[in-house]
């Protein structure tokens, strides 16, 4: 058994557009109308899974969406040529391609059965991210079939939102030692929706089979959300010992820090003040919405998007950090600008599941080989542009539908996927 944390991204599918269809985003607001490059934005994802696989990481794939999703329309009493534009734009989102938000996942050395459980996120607060779930717990069941190592688990049910892992931390020694599971919800944030209701998570520990005394439930800041932290993972990541956090992430930070460290006396908690980068700084350049892992040599790295590079305060706190004698010690940007408009950073891209990978379906486990052939479909097939107005033109839902069906063919998995 090789236990490791395997990091799943969504490849960006080719329906990938600005439809501002998230209130409480800024960049997906800020950007709705602009024009998309759907090949572009899968190239970069895919880089990005190639620099970590170069890292020495284990890297895995959740494949787009069937798009636009037919079924979830036709329970609408509509289709695509006749949905209002609204209604279309949300059937055709690529929105999967933020897997943090397709599942939590509580790896098996804190599950009470001793499997790794993994929950299916409902997202029901958002309408074009409410109809997912259904085609990633089909991609959960495969890739995690193994009944003995996993258990996955249908969604928790509405009204309760939750976001998955988005909106979940796991602290620990060491990844396969048993860790103490932190559900960060909301209840309120100032104009904008909290999108993780605390039921939500309370049932997600009890269906897990977490101890209860390795759990803590901490209330997002309404400030935060309110300035546009929609997700913990926006103003706060964690990494084995280390918490990486902004001052004004929690309700309770002292409460929160104080059961923390009860419950974890090795955790080490990396505090960026707001007097050094404000909270709408971390927002813009997405400071948290990084990569937080540990390299095979031990060392911790923070993968992390361009845009923390350009903003000034931003850069030169993570400077002094790595002069200091922290344990983050490289910064590693990426080029993920596409993801990045629509709200989606390193962090959002990615779910983390910690198992042995010798128990994954493999058509879900990339190598550089896997990388290359996939890229090339995504160079040849993935439409170059779309602008809002496109969304329900039948020569691009016919060329979307087309590079989703050469993907699945290519990775084996049309019998499995087909909708
Ligand atoms: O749910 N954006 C996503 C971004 C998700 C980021 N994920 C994490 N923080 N883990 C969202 O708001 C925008 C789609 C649009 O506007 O077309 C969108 O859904």
């Amino acid at each position: 058994m090789s236990i490791t944390e395997i990091n799943f991204d969504g490849l960006i599918g080719p329906s990938h557009n600005y439809a501002g269809l998230s209130l409480g985003n800024l960049a997906s607001a800020r950007n709705a109308g602009a024009v998309s490059q759907p090949r572009a934005a899968a190239l970069q994802g895919l880089d990005k899974m190639r620099g970590n696989i170069a890292l020495g990481l284990a890297q895995g794939l959740f494949l787009p969406q069937w798009r636009p999703d037919g079924a979830w329309l036709a329970r609408l009493g509509t289709d695509v040529s006749g949905a209002e534009p609204h209604i279309r734009a949300a059937a055709m989102s690529a929105s999967s391609m933020w897997a943090a938000n397709a599942a939590t996942v509580s790896p098996a050395a804190d599950t009470r059965d001793g499997r790794t459980h993994l929950t299916v996120a409902n997202l029901v607060t958002m309408p074009h991210r409410s109809h997912e779930w259904p085609q990633t717990l089909a991609q959960l069941r495969l890739a995690f079939s193994d009944a003995r190592s996993f258990a996955v688990h249908d969604p928790v049910p509405p009204p309760f939102g939750d976001e998955g892992a988005a909106n979940h931390m796991r602290l620990t020694e060491r990844h396969d030692l048993p860790g103490v599971e932190i559900f960060v919800y909301g209840q309120s944030g100032g104009p904008f929706p909290a999108r993780q209701h605390v039921e939500a998570s309370k049932a997600v520990a009890r269906l897990h089979g977490l101890a209860p005394e390795r759990c803590l439930f901490v209330q997002q800041s309404e400030e935060a959300i309110a300035a546009g932290a929609f997700h913990n993972d926006v103003v706060a990541v964690a990494n084995e010992r280390v918490l990486f956090t902004h001052e004004q992430a929690f309700v309770d930070k002292d409460g929160f820090y104080a059961d923390l460290r009860d419950a974890l006396p090795c955790v080490e908690i990396v505090e960026v003040p707001a007097s050094a980068v404000s909270l709408a700084d971390a927002i813009r350049s997405y400071l948290f919405n990084a990569q937080l892992v540990t390299l095979p040599d031990g060392v911790m790295a923070l993968v992390l998007p361009t845009e923390a590079q350009e903003t000034p305060a931003v850069w030169s706190w993570l400077q002094q950090m790595v002069a200091g004698n922290g344990p983050i010690r490289r910064l590693i940007p990426v080029d993920v600008r596409q993801s990045m408009a629509n709200g989606g950073g390193p962090a959002c891209l990615r779910l983390r599941v910690v198992a042995d990978p010798a128990t994954i379906d493999p058509r879900f486990l990339l190598d550089e080989r896997k990388l290359d052939e996939i890229g090339r479909i995504v160079a040849t097939y993935w439409p170059e542009e779309i602008a809002p107005d496109d969304l329900g033109d039948t020569r691009l839902i016919a060329r979307i539908e087309q590079s989703w069906l050469t993907l699945v063919d290519h990775l084996q998995l049309s019998g499995d996927l087909l909708p």
